[in-house]
């Protein structure tokens, strides 16, 4: 319901003897565990399914720099700004390693940035939501950090080799990113009766866009049939999102803050927490383009790289008169 232009091919799982020779050798490669790298034969849905999401994992990282970077000039430390700046540049770094691991599939970053700033790929739906507080960056780090290992840390064990490895060094840093993160909110919550209030204003406008991060119910999910047979996901959306919560729930206790969810309860018989309704209209209405933020995160990117094109240009100009001074 909501696939858009990066068509992959996949219309549903089929079964083992519809595969040709060829997909049943390969789903036999991936069912023994044994990773897939850039010049092993591979299905071309395969190979697009890579591409479209980490093409947008990539992106994500980009634009994820942009709420984050609104801050750092207005850090209330120097201490917090030396952090802030370290994670806003490790942001920048993750993009690029998965960039990278999206070439190696036969796609140029040239080519996913102009989709992106074509309105065409898409990043995560939560960096289409302002950053309105210092409180506002503590909880990212927290929840969208938070969120964001939980997620990854299956990545490191996914299928493709050049993501997986990859995927290693970002969760590692991602590890730092939370923990700052809930260390800044700590330093809130023990402070004055105003601080703390613009703590749990952060987390009440924070807390049901994380949630959403993890994509649509598994009953909606286009995507995660083909990519859990093909382990590029190992966990689906949903066991996800629960994991968080239940990770989430004692660390706002510790904070002294409530989560914005009068049905969040334990639930002794499933062993989770249960947690109310997820608003799926506002979720669409941000992955189509309508959040509070969608039109600016773009337009700061499209103008970010046209006043960097003179040092594109520097930098091919360069490389030419060093290849001729070579010949
Ligand atoms: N936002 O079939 P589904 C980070 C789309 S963290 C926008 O379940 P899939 C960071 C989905 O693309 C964030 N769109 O898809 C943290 C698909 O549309 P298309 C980035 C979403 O791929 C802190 C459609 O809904 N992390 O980087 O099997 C600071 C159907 O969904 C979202 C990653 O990208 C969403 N939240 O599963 C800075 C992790 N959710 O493509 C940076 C890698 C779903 O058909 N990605 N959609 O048009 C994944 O693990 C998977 O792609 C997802 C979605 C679990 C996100």
């Amino acid at each position: 319901m909501y696939a858009q232009m990066v068509d992959t091919g996949v219309k549903k799982l089929r079964t083992r003897g519809e595969l040709s020779d060829a997909e049943r050798a390969f789903q036999d490669r991936v069912d023994a565990g044994i990773k897939i790298e850039p010049k092993d034969a591979m299905p071309e849905a395969y190979r697009r399914t890579l591409i479209r999401q980490i093409s947008q994992h990539a992106h994500s990282e980009i634009v994820g720099m942009l709420p984050e970077g609104n801050w750092l000039t207005r850090a209330p430390s120097l201490k917090r700004k030396a952090i802030l700046m370290a994670k806003v540049q490790d942001e920048g770094g993750h993009g690029l390693y998965l960039y990278a691991a999206a070439e190696t599939l036969g796609i140029s970053r040239d080519e996913m940035i102009e989709e992106l700033h074509a309105g065409k790929a898409k990043y995560s739906s939560i960096f289409n939501y302002p950053t309105l507080t210092w409180a506002d960056i503590g909880t990212i780090g927290w929840l969208v950090d938070g969120a964001a290992i939980m997620n990854q840390i299956p990545l490191c064990q996914c299928s493709y080799g050049p993501y997986s490895r990859a995927m290693i060094r970002v969760c590692k840093e991602e590890s730092f990113h939370m923990r700052q993160g809930f260390d800044l909110l700590c330093a809130l919550c023990k402070g004055t009766d105003e601080q703390k209030a613009m703590a749990q204003d952060a987390l009440n406008r924070w807390w049901w866009p994380s949630i959403m991060m993890f994509g649509p119910p598994d009953d909606e999910s286009t995507h995660s049939a083909q990519s859990a047979a093909w382990k590029i996901k190992l966990f689906s959306n949903d066991t996800l999102r629960q994991r968080f919560i239940d990770q989430t729930v004692p660390q706002a206790d510790y904070l002294g803050l409530k989560l914005p969810d009068p049905d969040l309860k334990w639930n002794a018989e499933r062993g989770h927490y249960d947690y109310g309704a997820i608003d799926w209209a506002e979720f669409m209405n941000v992955v189509k383009g309508n959040g509070p933020c969608n039109r600016e995160r773009l337009a700061t990117r499209v103008k970010a790289y046209e006043d960097g094109a003179w040092f594109r240009d520097a930098l091919v100009a360069h490389a030419e008169k060093r290849r001729r001074k070579a010949a």
